[in-house]
């Protein structure tokens, strides 16, 4: 078991938006209702989270980095950045915590731009298509890797 027991679950940008537009796509859910989901879910196993959100991918390295020394595990919702930043490739690769990328919907099943991650090969694994559950099983998967 890893020495911390806080999960960090970071979002990336216009996931503040969540239950606001586009709920076709994204669900009704608003992130602060995805925050209580991961927080009654990682609370069973013992674990904490520290929930944050950011529209700015260098806000995004400085968490991971911080991930370090403050978090057993990441579950990581880097929303547009997934298909764009080699930044937060580098800044997952630069840290031992493990990283799992997730997203709300199926990428593999939309427009073309959204099937490649760049992430996902510093990651340890990816959750893709499950609505916001997508957050609990990532820390099911995250919190299985630490155990
Ligand atoms: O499915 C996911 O979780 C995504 O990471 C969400 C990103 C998208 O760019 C990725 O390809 C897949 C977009 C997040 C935008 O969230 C919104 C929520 C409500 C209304 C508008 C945008």
């Amino acid at each position: 078991m890893a020495q911390s027991n806080t999960i960090l679950v970071l979002n990336g940008p216009n996931l503040n938006l969540l239950g606001q537009r586009e709920p076709g796509v994204y669900g009704a859910g608003t992130l602060s209702d995805v925050e209580k989901l991961c927080r009654d879910y990682a609370s069973k196993s013992g674990f904490e989270i520290d929930f944050r959100q950011s529209n700015s991918e260098g806000e995004l390295v400085t968490w991971l980095h911080e991930a370090e020394t403050v978090a057993a595990g990441v579950a990581f919702n880097a929303g547009a950045y997934t298909h764009t930043s080699i930044a937060l490739h580098d800044a997952i690769k630069a840290i031992s915590t493990p990283v799992v990328e997730l997203h709300i919907s199926n990428v593999h099943a939309r427009e073309e731009f959204r099937h490649t991650s760049i992430m996902a090969s510093a990651c340890i694994g990816q959750i893709s298509g499950f609505g916001t559950a997508s957050y609990t099983l990532a820390l099911q998967a995250l919190i299985g890797h630490l155990k």
